[in-house]
């Protein structure tokens, strides 16, 4: 073959040499450089035309060359990476035929043209390509291909190549390995035996997963990390709980018991508890340093997995100081272990790995460690991924990936320390896949060879790792042959004492949540000097020098200079109230964290938290610059996600919870998008594992004509959810009222915490009906409820009290009927979670003759809140008067799509409630009846 017959990434390889050639030949072999002496290369213009001369062997080094790339690229495909032994699918570009060469061509080839640490310590090309493939084709499948960053990529060629990561193998090492496996095989046989047929999701088959763990967790200690945050479902999971959070076996046992104790039934405190296999723990000491934590876990695969990231962020983050909060991943640690189904099959996997690079949702890195047994539930691989491996979603997102067989102890510890090792020099996540087995059926009273007989006869005859490592280290007489079974009669005698002494009843132990301190909400003080309040103002509108605002904004910063002049002045729009409440907060020394789509600028284009040099695009956040400041502030546009990025505030609130985190959706729908988080974790997170969550959300929402989706929050959905005090839902009409509503959030993150959903306003941002005057936020507080102040004066003579919540209100209080209706009241309901019922008692007593009660809502009868508020008024009114709704009819969607139609519903709402007896008069969705 001619030299200018290469083609492709060959021709390249040759001019590649040939580059190195020509700037010093001594740096390649010397048959090339014979080649090359009499060669000369392709110009552009003459390449199809100049006839050169060339050496065959330069096919040989290209094709030796060649092959050594393909190993390293694809020598995975043949790795012999499950403990049942499948055949590997293998690859052609793995055999020197497949570049034109044999083992003898190899031979007689020099080592260096296979580079790398295997080349060093290798006579030819022939044993360097057997030691590549002994690394690249055993037991470990190194896939890293796809990480296109060279100087990652080339960090784990050489830590595979080099063997630096390989463990101990001295006698007490591999001897503590055994001693660990036996623990892990011997807590599952024990509760297979003590507990037969109770679930428990054994983690056999996988047992290596506990000693990877141990090697992560104490080098991540070892390097100075303060905690470790593990997320996991429910495989294994309890085998991780009792030797890597170290929960105590007597817990463990007496949650298998499942006393009827009466410390467990604590629903005053809205405590309910969950399944063992979902608690969480941490560890009671810390190991060097580093605290363990496993985050509790819903049912819902993958759901944690936001939220370990988030605890760990906020681990990581130190918020003392005013200014930007400064992120530290060396201190704090993320590891989830993922299920094989799992992993490819839910969409928060791939919304949680898109955060793992972003400024604001950076961990430091992840650990990944795919559980991989090869089956989910009943279902193959065929069935559940269309990638190549389970883990190939990872591929996108540039994460080395390391497939191992669980069988191989020295393998798996391997994958482990090169994990942390990359983690901690890169600062990003890394991917373990160990492949195993599943023992049993998906749990241990299911049946597995229903449909999957013959892998389970497989299974049945296979040996455990334990049994395994234990043969190899006799074999090798590294230790005495009768060690294995003293260890094991070792680690059952522990836990047959500690079943022995069991007294279920005190050995269990709930994480109650802790008493909420009694009308703390209702106590707290939320008002600030007017004085203070103009100097914050002033501070945060403070141009630094050379700072040039977008023309546009110009006006508005002035309007915002003279927004606390005049104390009597509805001057107050909803974003200066927003920032004087952020801005407050932080001179309380409260940290605070925003995030959401567009949070930085609001979606309505209202909040400008983060503004930009209009000449230079350099950013300015007042919050973070203003003098008074006693905490950190950051703010961060989220990417587009609401589960995951919802889940990850969650978990940040928890691990912080001094801290107060708000998220905002760009329209209040799209929190639809997170609903798994809601229910599995934020409302409930209390009631199953004790948590306290106290994150707020924004939520526009409001009925202006804008279709189905942008109208409606779902209130209907928190509301569903409410129960034992889990949460606040407030639908608050003024610019003081959001004001005095973050301050007392701010106020109660450690007296009385509880997720705060604000439903807020949209067109209604900037309506002068909204705004307030600086006295109301200087002397005010939040009101649950607000009364008619017109209709006050003039109780005896009022017919109607019309009850209703959030925008309506303005809408409401804005018709022409209002000024002829002396004898309607209209009152506001602001807060629908806790219900506040002695509030609306006191101003319900302050009409006696009313003759209806009514409910008005935009939403369609089946939404918004009337299904929950209807018997709390019914309650509330007894047989005083009938009670009325005025909203719309049941429907399935919650709004017109027709901005015309909408106008029109809405008018005739507004007529109805200010009618005491007609009905619609023109056809339309509105309903008023008496119920
Ligand atoms: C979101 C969600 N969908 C379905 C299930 C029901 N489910 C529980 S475990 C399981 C199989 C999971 O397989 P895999 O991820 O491989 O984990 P394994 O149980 O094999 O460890 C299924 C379908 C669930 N818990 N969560």
């Amino acid at each position: 073959m001619r030299l200018d017959e290469f083609q492709g990434v060959n021709a390249g390889y040759v001019l590649e040499l040939y580059e190195r050639y020509r700037q010093n030949p001594e740096s390649i072999d010397p048959e090339t450089r014979q080649a090359f002496e009499s060669w000369t290369p392709p110009s552009h213009d003459t390449a199809s035309t100049q006839p050169i001369s060339g050496n065959t062997n330069i096919q040989k080094i290209v094709g030796a060359a060649n092959l050594a790339e393909c190993i390293r690229r694809y020598g995975h495909l043949a790795a012999r990476i499950d403990p049942l032994g499948s055949e590997p699918i293998g690859d052609p570009s793995l055999h020197p035929g497949a570049h034109g060469i044999t083992d003898a061509d190899l031979k007689a080839l020099p080592a260096s043209l296979v580079d790398g640490p295997v080349a060093e310590s290798s006579a030819n090309a022939f044993e360097a390509i057997e030691k590549l493939r002994r690394i690249y084709c055993s037991t470990i499948g190194f896939d890293y291909a796809h990480v296109f960053v060279p100087e990652e990529r080339e960090w784990v060629r050489h830590a595979a190549e080099s063997g630096r990561f390989l463990p101990p193998m001295d006698a007490t090492s591999t001897e503590a390995v055994l001693d660990r496996i036996t623990q892990v095989e011997v807590f599952e046989r024990f509760l297979h035996r003590t507990f037969p047929g109770k679930t428990r999701f054994s983690v056999e088959g996988l047992d290596m997963l506990v000693p990877i763990l141990d090697e992560i967790i104490c080098g991540a200690a070892d390097h100075g990390a303060r905690n470790a945050v593990l997320g996991m479902a429910h495989r294994g999971r309890l085998n991780v709980l009792a030797h890597v959070l170290d929960k105590p076996y007597a817990q463990i046992l007496a949650e298998f018991k499942d006393p009827v104790a009466a410390k467990s039934f604590r629903i005053d405190l809205g405590w309910m508890g969950d399944v063992k296999y979902h608690a969480g723990a941490r560890t009671a000491a810390p190991r060097g340093q580093m605290y363990v934590t496993l985050a509790p876990n819903p049912s819902h695969l993958e759901a944690v997995n936001p939220v370990v990231e988030g605890m760990a962020r906020a681990a990581g983050t130190s918020v003392d100081r005013p200014g930007a909060a400064h992120f530290n991943g060396g201190i704090t640690l993320p590891i989830l272990i993922h299920g094989d189904a799992a992993f490819p099959g839910q969409g928060v996997v791939a919304e949680t790995l898109n955060l793992s690079r972003l400024a604001g949702y950076d961990t430091g890195g992840t650990i990944h460690i795919i559980a991989n047994n090869q089956l989910g539930f009943t279902a193959t691989p065929a069935d559940s991924y269309s990638t190549s491996y389970a883990s190939g979603l990872a591929r996108g997102f540039k994460i080395p990936i390391v497939h191992v067989n669980a069988d191989d102890p020295v393998a798996c510890l391997e994958a482990a320390r090169l994990a942390w090792e990359y983690r901690a020099r890169f600062g990003l996540d890394f991917l373990i896949d160990l492949v195993g087995y599943r023992r049993y059926g998906h749990n241990e009273g299911d049946e597995p060879s229903f449909t999957q007989p013959v892998v389970y006869k497989a299974i049945a005859s296979h040996p455990t790792v334990r049994e395994i490592w234990a043969h190899t280290l006799v074999d090798k007489g590294t230790i005495r042959p009768e060690l294995p079974d003293a260890l094991f009669k070792r680690h059952l005698e522990v836990l047959e004492t500690a079943y022995a002494s069991l007294k279920p009843e005190q050995d269990y132990v709930p994480p109650l949540p802790p008493r909420a301190v009694a009308g703390a909400a209702g106590l707290v003080s939320t008002g600030v000097p007017l004085d203070r309040l103009r100097e914050i103002n002033d501070a945060l509108l403070t141009r630094p020098h050379g700072f040039t605002f977008h023309r546009k904004l110009e006006r508005g910063l002035e309007k915002r200079k003279t927004a606390l002049a005049n104390p009597v002045e509805r001057s107050v729009d909803w974003a200066t109230a927003e920032e004087l409440a952020l801005a407050t907060i932080l001179a309380d020394g409260i940290p605070i964290r925003m995030t959401g789509e567009d949070v930085e600028r609001g979606t309505f284009s209202h909040r400008h938290a983060v503004f930009h040099d209009a000449d230079t695009g350099k950013q300015l956040i007042a919050l973070q610059a203003f003098p008074h400041s006693r905490a950190a502030f950051e703010i961060h546009n989220s990417p587009l996600s609401e589960n995951a990025a919802v889940g990850f505030e969650f978990g940040y609130n928890v691990q912080e919870p001094r801290r107060l985190v708000i998220w905002e959706a760009q329209y209040g729908d799209f929190i639809n998008g997170a609903q798994v988080m809601l229910d599995q974790f934020v409302t409930s997170g209390r009631a199953k594992w004790g948590l306290t969550p106290s994150l707020v959300f924004l939520l526009p929402h409001g009925y202006e004509g804008q279709g189905p989706e942008h109208s409606s929050a779902r209130p209907e959905r928190f509301l569903e959810a409410a129960a034992d005090i889990n949460l606040r839902l407030v639908n608050c009409t003024t610019a003081a009222q959001y004001f005095h509503l973050l301050r007392r959030q701010a106020a109660l993150l450690e007296r009385d915490p509880l997720p705060l959903f604000v439903l807020t306003p949209k067109s209604l941002l900037r309506h002068p009906a909204v705004g307030s005057t600086p006295q109301e936020l200087e002397q005010g507080r939040f009101l649950s409820v607000i009364d008619d102040d017109d209709a006050r004066g003039r109780g005896g003579a009022i017919k109607r009290v019309v009850l209703c919540s959030g925008k309506v209100y303005v809408d409401l209080i804005g018709s022409e009927r209002r000024a002829v209706s002396s004898h309607i009241a209209i009152c506001r309901v602001e807060q629908l979670y806790p219900f506040p019922n002695i509030a609306l008692k006191e101003v319900l007593e302050r009409y006696p003759s009313v003759r209806d009660l009514v409910w008005l809502q935009e939403e369609p009868e089946n939404m918004g809140a009337w299904a929950f508020i209807r018997p709390q008024l019914e309650e509330l009114i007894g047989d005083r008067c009938p009670l009325r709704y005025i909203g719309r009819a049941r429907s399935a969607s919650p709004s017109e799509g027709s901005a015309a139609w909408h106008q029109l519903n809405q008018k005739t709402l507004i007529e109805q409630a200010f009618d005491l007896d007609s009905h619609a008069s023109v056809p339309s969705l509105v309903l008023s009846k008496q119920v």
